[in-house]
Parts: C-alpha cells; sequence; structure tokens
C-alpha cells in the first residue's frame, strides 16, 4: 500500500515505523508546523496544494500523524476523495493485525468501535456517507444502522471483556497465595520486553522488529531465582497510547500494573531524545495506575552500544528516575541479567546477606545444599576455605546464622538490603520522576 503522510511535526520516523508494521510504504510527507485548522486540519491553501499532489501521486492512503477531530477527518477524506487515517487508527489496525486470543481480539474490537463512534457520529450528521471513499457505502440510513448495531455489539463485548478481567483477577488472587512473586515486563513497544523475558524465562515469545508484536499475556517462570517467580510479558505502550485502547486493554494492562515488581524496560541502543520521550511516555502511563509494585528500570539492548556510552545513558535515566534504580541490560550476552535476577529475589524478602567462610569439609558441602533451600547460594573455594554468600529473609537470617557458626564458619558480614544496595529502593520513595 502506497501512504502519504501529513505532519504537523517533523518527527515522523515512529509514524513512518508504524506504517511499515503495516506493510504500507510512504511515498510523500506534507509538513505544514502551524496549529491544527478548525476543520480544514492544515491551512486552505497548503490542503489545495496537497489535493493536487494527491491527483498526480494517486496513494492507496492517507495518513495524519496526528489525532484528527471528526470533522477534519471528514472535511479530509471528502476533498481528497481517499480513505484517510489519523494516527490512532493506524495504531488500531496494527492491534486488529496482531491479536490472536479470543480476549485481544475483543479487546482491540472495542476499542475500534468507541474510536469509530465521534467519527460514525460526524458522518450522520453531514448524511452524506455514501461520498465515503472506501467506507460505509448506502447512504445516511446505512450508516444510521450501522451505528446502531455498533452500539449494541459495544455493549456485548464490554460484558464478555469484564468477565474475562474477573476471571483474571482471581487468578492473580491465586497465584499470590500460592507463594507466587509476580514480576511484570513492561515499556515502550519495541523496548526488546519479549526478548528479556526469553532470557529471564527461557522461553520462547515472539521477538520481532515489529511495533507492538505482543498484543496478549504471556506468563512464564523466572530461572535463576529461588522459589516461585512468574514473569508476564504483555502490550507495549506507545506516545499518545489511545485511551480506548487503553480502556479496552484494561485487564492484560493491570497484568502489568499489579505485579510485584515491574521491569520498565527502555531500548538504551537509542539517542538521548528517544530515551528520555519513550521512557517518559512510559512513565506517564505507569505511574498513576500501579498498585504497591516496585519498579526497577532495565536499558536494554547494551550489547549494541560501547561501555562508556552505557555509563552514560544509565547516568542520563538515572537523574530522571531518581530514586529509582537502573540495571543496563542486553537479551543476547545476558549482561545484567543476574542483578535483574537479584532484584527479583529482593522483592522476595531475601534481603539479609551472609557473607562466610566455611572450612573445606564435606559438612561444608552438605550444609550448602541445606542452604540453597532457604535462599540464593554462591558459593566459590578461596585460600583453601569455601566462601559462601547466601542471600535469604530476615526471618530466616538468625536460623542460618546458627547453622553456619555450628558448622565453624567465619562471619565476614552479615547485614540486611540497604547495606547490600546503597540508595533507597524504588519502593521507598514514590512519586514522580
Ligand atoms: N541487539 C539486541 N537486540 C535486541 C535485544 N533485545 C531485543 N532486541 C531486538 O529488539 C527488537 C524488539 O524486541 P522485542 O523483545 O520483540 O520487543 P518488545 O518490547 O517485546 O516489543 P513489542 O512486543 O512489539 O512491544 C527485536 O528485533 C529484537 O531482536 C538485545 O538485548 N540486544
Ligand atoms: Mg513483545
Amino acid at each position: 500500500m502506497r501512504a502519504i503522510v501529513l505532519s504537523r511535526s517533523t518527527d515522523t520516523e515512529e509514524i513512518v515505523s508504524l506504517l511499515n508494521t503495516l506493510r504500507m510504504e510512504v511515498v510523500r510527507e506534507f509538513l505544514q508546523k502551524k496549529d491544527a485548522h478548525p476543520t480544514n486540519y492544515f491551512g486552505p491553501g497548503k490542503v489545495e496544494e496537497i489535493s493536487e499532489e494527491v491527483k498526480k501521486i494517486d496513494p492507496d492512503i492517507i495518513i495524519i500523524n496526528d489525532r484528527l477531530k471528526p470533522s477534519q477527518h471528514h472535511f479530509l477524506e471528502m476533498k481528497f476523495q481517499k480513505e484517510c487515517v489519523d494516527r490512532t487508527g493506524v495504531i488500531l489496525r496494527i492491534f486488529a493485525e496482531h491479536a490472536y486470543t479470543p480476549e485481544a481480539i475483543a479487546q482491540v474490537q472495542l476499542a475500534k468501535l468507541r474510536y469509530e463512534q465521534p467519527f460514525l457520529r460526524e458522518w450522520i450528521h453531514k448524511a452524506k456517507s455514501g461520498e465515503r471513499p472506501g467506507f460505509l457505502s448506502g447512504g445516511a440510513y446505512a450508516t444510521d444502522v450501522y451505528y446502531e448495531h455498533a452500539r449494541t455489539h459495544i455493549r456485548k463485548i464490554e460484558i464478555r471483556l469484564d468477565e474475562l478481567s474477573k476471571l483474571r483477577e482471581i487468578k492473580r488472587t491465586r497465584r499470590h497465595e500460592e507463594g507466587f512473586t509476580l514480576v511484570s515486563l513492561a515499556g515502550y513497544t519495541n523496548a526488546g520486553k519479549s526478548a528479556l523475558m526469553n532470557a529471564l524465562c527461557g522461553s520462547e515469545v515472539e521477538v520481532s522488529p515489529q511495533l507492538f508484536s505482543s498484543l496478549s499475556t504471556t506468563t512464564r517462570r523466572v530461572r535463576g531465582v529461588k522459589g516461585k517467580v512468574l514473569a508476564i510479558d504483555t502490550v507495549g505502550f506507545i506516545k499518545d497510547l489511545p485511551p480506548d485502547l487503553v480502556d479496552a486493554f484494561k485487564s492484560t494492562l493491570e497484568e502489568v500494573f499489579f505485579a510485584d515488581l515491574i521491569l520498565l524496560a527502555f531500548d538504551a541502543s537509542e539517542d538521548d531524545h528517544s530515551i528520555r520521550k519513550k521512557l517518559g511516555t512510559s512513565l506517564d502511563i505507569l505511574l498513576p495506575r500501579i498498585g504497591d509494585g516496585e519498579i526497577l528500570i532495565v536499558g536494554t539492548k547494551v550489547d549494541r552500544i560501547s561501555p562508556e556510552r552505557s555509563e552514560e545513558v544509565k547516568g542520563i535515566v538515572r537523574s530522571i528516575v531518581e530514586p529509582r534504580d537502573v540495571v543496563m541490560s542486553s537479551s543476547i550476552s545476558n549482561k545484567g541479567l543476574d542483578e535483574i535476577r537479584e532484584r527479583i529475589s529482593e522483592i522476595k524478602g531475601h534481603t539479609h546477606g551472609l557473607d562466610v567462610y566455611l572450612p573445606l569439609t564435606d559438612a561444608s558441602y552438605s550444609l550448602l545444599s541445606k542452604l540453597h533451600g532457604v535462599g540464593e547460594v554462591s558459593h566459590k573455594v578461596e585460600e583453601g576455605q569455601l566462601r559462601v554468600e547466601l542471600w535469604c529473609s530476615p526471618e530466616e537470617a538468625d536460623k542460618v546464622r546458627n547453622w553456619l557458626l555450628a558448622a565453624g564458619a567465619t562471619l565476614l558480614s552479615d547485614q540486611s538490603r540497604e547495606g547490600r544496595r546503597g540508595p533507597a529502593s524504588p519502593a521507598e520513595t514514590q512519586g514522580p520522576p
């Protein structure tokens, strides 16, 4: 499909990526850096100029990199005699293409129907639906019928989604009761959430350069942490995420918002401007909606940048999100994954650390397997002794210390979380970045 793009901002990279995801080729962009005209969108002179070009280029579709008012939409379609779609419409089309579970399909349908309502109202108002190219033909009567039908349909989907939302809530409560810790992956679309999930869980969720490749929720057990931890990968965020979509995807997004720990991923290989913009958008969506969960900011794709740049990005992001912590990672080189696992373990309450020397005996080795049952343990042979580092819950610390001392341990350190990580953790200081 050949598309012409109308934009009031020079920043058209994202709309082009969105269109490429829909396999559309942008053949021409028109820019007018002015306030939008209330009915014409662009100024009348510019619209005339574009109209001439549209006749010459004959694109399949015209994309407006903005949210259109129904009156502007009506005017542009009548003027150009081409199907005109705004940014929200583009995002909705991608969602529609990528939805494959019954719930996601219903959610997209609901968002689409709600989004179309004001446009339909406009067409009814103008009573000229037959003139709209590529859409509803058959005059005002057909549009009226469609409008009524859509409203009934909306109500039906809302009821169905409400039921599904309740089921999800029950499932979430059950998981907590069964002792699972829930870790969700949040972040801008294409940030590398699914790749991170795969790296942490050994799963095979689809990873793709396309935008919004994950719409449904996938839950997998995290590997390499003690106990029962589930990671949840789901839909990504985007600037001006259409409110109809946020609302329709409420139950899916709640999986992100109500986790015990939210890993907020951002693509660290992008330029400063994109990082700031996308992270800002993600925080704007997350912060007003989350429950008690902590947020850990995770820079992804650091294998694409130098260690110096990685440090620089970390510094920039830290200054935005302080006092929240930032971990830099790569799902290809596995960098940072242990640190993320460590943070997950802290959520599980493994906040007390013991670092000891044990004599190099069989008894010490059998104690090791006992220690594995209560926390995260690492060990190595050092200076003819067994050096053991262990993190467990404060409630278990006394018991573990006694075991160690009984086995002839020399304590090197015995400390709680504050000593371990330095500055306050995200949950300890709430509020905007
Ligand atoms: N080099 C490199 N590429 C990565 C890494 N993580 C993800 N990618 C690439 O980034 C793109 C997006 O990755 P995904 O994991 O699908 O991103 P996502 O956040 O799940 O995206 P959506 O589900 O579409 O919102 C893919 O092309 C991945 O191959 C990484 O650590 N290093
Ligand atoms: Mg994904």
